[in-house]
């Protein structure tokens, strides 16, 4: 099947003032910029604008000098972010399929509580706007402050837990003008602890007991509270997926950027596994059928891509390009669903032989999904 497509997808990231976002983000898109010889890159990964160099710049200061970011460099910040296959060809170049991810920093505010006036309400109101359309919310739980409450980890929660639901009190009214709940909202939350160098011997699961054990209250009383927002509760998932994350390796003096957890499932966790959720979700009959079409979950993905895509040919594609892309996408993460890991890297290497590219790129994703969950970095919500 020919592409020209392109396949948009939006995270949102929440963490207290320096629980680690900005290395997150720079570690994230530095080790995709300059991946280990030995593996063939199946995508180019590229920041749009002046993000491209800042996060780069930020990137080299810790891996060549060890140096950390200065604090709140940049807070509150959108990051697009474009996956292009690797190595592309001149006369393929302007039908080539496109991933867009959108990243949204949120800045430690979040969890302060401290908008008081209606300006600030109205001003966290709108940060908050923009990641409605967001698949996928990390919600990280800082190992570092972790680590310093040994013993008592239940109050560093509690207060992680309530800024944040303070704050979604605030501007509640705001985004529900008319008191209606919103159909698009980020339906999959995942709770992820950050530095996670810190905890060398910590399993995912570990994490997640220790989740359950000193904060079952406050997980219960933030999923209620996100709830408010939405319609179709059903299809939402807060508290059972869980992952680990470190940037890099942290000591005294010392950042060793080769050595990081969780941070190549980034990209898997933001393309494929909404999508994975949503047709669970829609086998399930609970997600509204607008929704599945947005993301292209629909029954009739079988039925009209082909159609689509033969009667406009690749070239007039262009157009309904998005709604055929999220399909076709869908379609291949349902059929990659499930698969062993061998027939996922047979399925990768095969459609990069055919230049397929979107096709590729999920069966590396789910693979790389599932290779998280057997390394016990990762635990989806079945
Ligand atoms: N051990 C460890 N420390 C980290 C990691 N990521 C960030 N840090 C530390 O946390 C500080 C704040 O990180 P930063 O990304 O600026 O936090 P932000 O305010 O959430 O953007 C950094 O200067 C590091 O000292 C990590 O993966 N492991
Ligand atoms: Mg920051």
């Amino acid at each position: 099947m020919s592409e020209n497509r392109t396949v948009d997808r939006q995270i949102a990231v929440f963490g207290q003032s320096g629980s680690g976002k900005t290395v997150l983000l720079s570690s994230f898109y530095g080790t995709a910029q300059n991946s280990e010889a030995g593996e063939p890159q199946l995508f180019e990964l590229r920041a749009k604008d002046d993000r491209h160099n800042i996060l780069m710049q930020i990137y080299l200061g810790m891996k060549e000098d060890s140096k950390a970011p200065a604090a709140d460099r940049f807070d509150s910040k959108k990051t697009v972010f474009s996956l292009k296959q690797k190595g592309i060809r001149l006369n393929e170049a302007a039908k080539a399929s496109e991933v867009r991810l959108t990243w949204f920093d949120y800045p430690g505010e979040w969890f302060e509580g401290s908008a008081t006036t209606d300006s600030e309400r109205q001003d966290k109101a709108r940060t908050f706007r923009n990641l409605l359309g967001a698949d996928v919310a990390l919600f990280l739980v800082d190992g570092q402050k972790l680590h310093d409450h040994a013993g008592e980890e239940e109050r560093y929660l509690r207060y992680l837990f309530s800024g944040f639901i303070e704050s979604l009190n605030q501007v509640k009214d705001e985004i529900l003008a008319d008191g209606k709940q919103l159909k698009q909202f980020p339906r999959n939350w995942v709770i992820a602890l950050s530095k996670a160098d810190l905890w060398p011997e910590l399993s995912v699961q570990e994490f997640e007991n220790l989740l359950n054990k000193k904060a079952a209250s406050d997980i219960i009383a933030l999923r209620s509270k996100l709830l408010e927002f939405i319609e179709h509760d059903e299809a939402f998932s807060f508290g059972k997926d869980f992952l680990l994350l470190s940037s890099a390796k942290f000591t005294p003096g010392h950042i060793d950027i080769s050595q990081r957890k969780g941070i190549d499932v980034l990209l898997p966790l933001a393309c494929v596994l909404p999508v994975q959720r949503k047709l669970r979700w829609q086998n399930l009959k609970v997600l509204p059928a607008d929704l599945a079409m947005r993301i292209g979950t629909n029954d009739l993905v079988q039925l009209v891509v082909p159609i689509v895509s033969k009667v406009l040919g690749s070239q007039r594609i262009n157009n309904r390009g998005v709604a055929v892309a999220a399909m076709a996408f869908s379609a291949f993460v349902e059929h990659m669903a499930d698969q062993p890991q061998e027939s996922l890297q047979g399925f990768r290497d095969e459609a990069m032989q055919k230049r397929e590219f979107l096709k590729a790129l999920v069966a590396e994703f789910t693979r790389k999904l599932d290779q998280a969950v057997d390394d016990r970095v990762l635990v989806r919500d079945l």
